[in-house]
């Protein structure tokens, strides 16, 4: 057995001394050093208890060394775990108790809150960042070559959280095949080279960033500008001696409100792509008017990676997601009988192939709710097929709503308003945003005789849950919209509340 995510993501850049990160402070990491780092941390993995299997928990700031601990946990034959550097304590604690992390890395600053849930779980803790990080410390004692565990292409090699529609959040198991499978595709089709310099304002905890980004640099042996955070003035900086992007759509809508994003910035650039939300047409056109590039949008999930994209060489056609990525299977099916629909009808998106994780951790019954046995992961988005091939996203069966690229599942929200004294029920929707896509509100139906408090409520709201799962607004209403069957109509209040001006920000 060998370990080929590691062979082949890490392990073949041994000696090679070109660029791979170049960082902020203008420091810059060759794949040689990063490969002499990423060993040391594996023995500090070793050293502190974690096995082949083990989840190793991490919360931390984008840094080389956080990619580091990524690459020593795929050496070390363990389970990688990252988190929303947003997510609070409240929401950390339910991943530590779900995932029981042999380790947990989180930022310095937060070691003392951290500590705590690390402390309960009998979890090690480990720090990044800041002056003293114990992980660096610990890792710079250590030999610079560290004998890679072999694993096998069905083990795990990250968990991935995504919320759930009934409000708890699900571990998407991910397998070494998994994420190997889905960068050789990408790095073909998209054309990734070592002759690419990726612009990264991407977190580093989300599919996105670290698995599409990442994996696909570093199988080709690209160099990556690693930004700690999108900002379109660094970015139009970086543009000129660049290559590549990879962005959610407010990355692109912010360069295009920006006077300073030209055809003379972007002449060096090859490939914009767009993914995790949908790109409007029109930001598209925009696009291709100001820059003559055309975005190539690609569309994914957490459970599946990436499953289709727009062709690199043939025609980008703006409002779809293209046709399947080779070696993966993609059907539209009727949502009630799963029997597959004819192209122009609109129905269930279900995939299959080796990008499709291994079902959700400890979840046997959702596994078995959404992926069927003949393998078809069943998304929840629903789809359309052109007659010649394109797929178009059409809309979604769960209820969810994407918000600057992040996942939020109303139910998370409903479940906590609901408990608030003085509210009978509420709703959770999203209404179209031109920043975000779509942007959270809140309406709320009062107990009889009573005038919730929507201050205290967002207060409420601001010790649970994370910045960006925040309703924008709050709405009185003395009722919520019901269909015959009882169930809340939140495409009405979508549309009841689409068009009004959005107060600012409720924090
Ligand atoms: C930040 N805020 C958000 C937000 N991001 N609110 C809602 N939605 C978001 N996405 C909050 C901030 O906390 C801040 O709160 C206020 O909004 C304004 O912040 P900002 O400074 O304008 O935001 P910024 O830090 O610039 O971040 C925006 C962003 C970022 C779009 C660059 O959200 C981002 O990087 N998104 C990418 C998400 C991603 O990687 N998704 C991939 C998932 S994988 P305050 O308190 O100041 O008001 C996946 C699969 C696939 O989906 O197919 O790829
Ligand atoms: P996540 O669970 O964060 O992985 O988000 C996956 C979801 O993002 C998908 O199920 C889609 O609903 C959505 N998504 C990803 N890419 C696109 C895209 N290009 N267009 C529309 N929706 C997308």
């Amino acid at each position: 057995m060998t370990n080929t995510l590691y062979d082949s993501l890490f392990a073949h850049h041994e000696g090679n001394e070109a660029p791979f990160l170049q960082l902020d402070d203008g420091q810059v990491v060759s794949y040689h050093a990063f490969l002499k780092r990423a060993a040391q941390i594996a023995h500090v993995l070793h050293i502190n208890g974690v096995s082949p299997g083990d989840r190793i928990f991490v919360q931390a700031p984008k840094l080389a060394e956080t990619i580091a601990l990524y690459a020593a946990s795929v050496q070390a034959g363990a389970v990688y775990l990252p988190l929303n550097t947003a997510y609070t304590l409240a929401e950390l604690e339910y991943f530590v108790s779900d995932a029981q992390p042999a380790m947990i890395v989180c930022d310095s600053k937060d070691e003392a809150e951290i500590g705590k849930l690390a402390t309960q779980s009998g979890a090690k803790l480990l720090t990044l960042g800041g002056d003293t990080p114990s992980l660096s410390l610990e890792a710079d004692a250590q030999r610079c070559v560290f004998e890679t565990v072999d694993r096998a292409p069905d083990d795990l090699a990250a968990l991935l959280y995504t919320s759930g529609t009934t409000g708890r959040s699900k571990g998407a198991m991910l397998s070494h095949q998994n994420l190997l499978s889905n960068a050789h595709a990408l790095v073909d089709l998209w054309g990734i080279t070592n002759d690419d310099r990726l612009i990264h304002a991407l977190p580093i905890f989300h599919t996105h960033g670290l698995f599409v980004a990442m994996n696909t640099s570093l199988l080709a042996g690209s160099e990556v500008r690693l930004m700690e955070k999108f900002d379109v003035g660094l970015i139009l900086e970086e543009l000129p001696r660049s290559t590549l992007l990879m962005g959610v759509p407010t990355f692109y809508t912010r360069l295009l409100a920006d006077e300073g994003f030209t055809n003379k910035v972007t002449g060096n650039m090859r490939l914009f792509i767009s993914g995790s939300a949908p790109l409007l047409a029109e930001t598209h056109v925009a696009f291709e008017t100001r820059t003559g590039h055309l975005i190539l949008e690609r569309y994914g999930m957490t459970e599946t990676n990436m499953n289709t994209s727009n062709p690199y060489s043939g025609e980008r056609r703006a409002g779809t997601v293209g046709m399947a990525l080779p070696g993966t299977e993609v059907i539209v099916t009727n949502p009630e009988t799963g029997a597959l629909l004819d192209q122009g009808e609109v129905g269930m998106i279900e995939v299959r192939g080796p990008n499709v994780f291994n079902g959700y951790w400890q979840m046997p019954e959702k596994t078995a709710e959404e992926l069927r046995e003949n393998g078809f992961f069943i998304t929840g988005d629903l789809g359309q097929y052109s007659e010649d091939g394109y797929l178009s996203i059409v809309g979604r069966s769960k209820d969810l709503i994407i918000t600057g690229g992040y996942n939020v599942y109303p139910k998370e929200i409903e479940d906590i308003l609901n408990d608030v004294d003085g509210v009978l029920e509420a709703a959770v929707f999203g209404v179209p945003d031109n920043d975000f896509g779509e942007a959270i509100i809140a309406a709320l139906v009062a107990e009889p005789g009573e005038k919730p408090d929507t201050d205290r409520i967002a207060g409420t709201i601001r010790d649970k849950l994370s910045r960006f799962k925040h309703p924008r607004r709050y709405e009185l209403v003395p009722e919520l919209p019901r269909n015959t069957m009882g169930k809340v109509q939140k495409n009405v209040l979508r549309e009841r509340y689409a068009n009004k001006e959005l107060s600012p920000a409720v924090s």
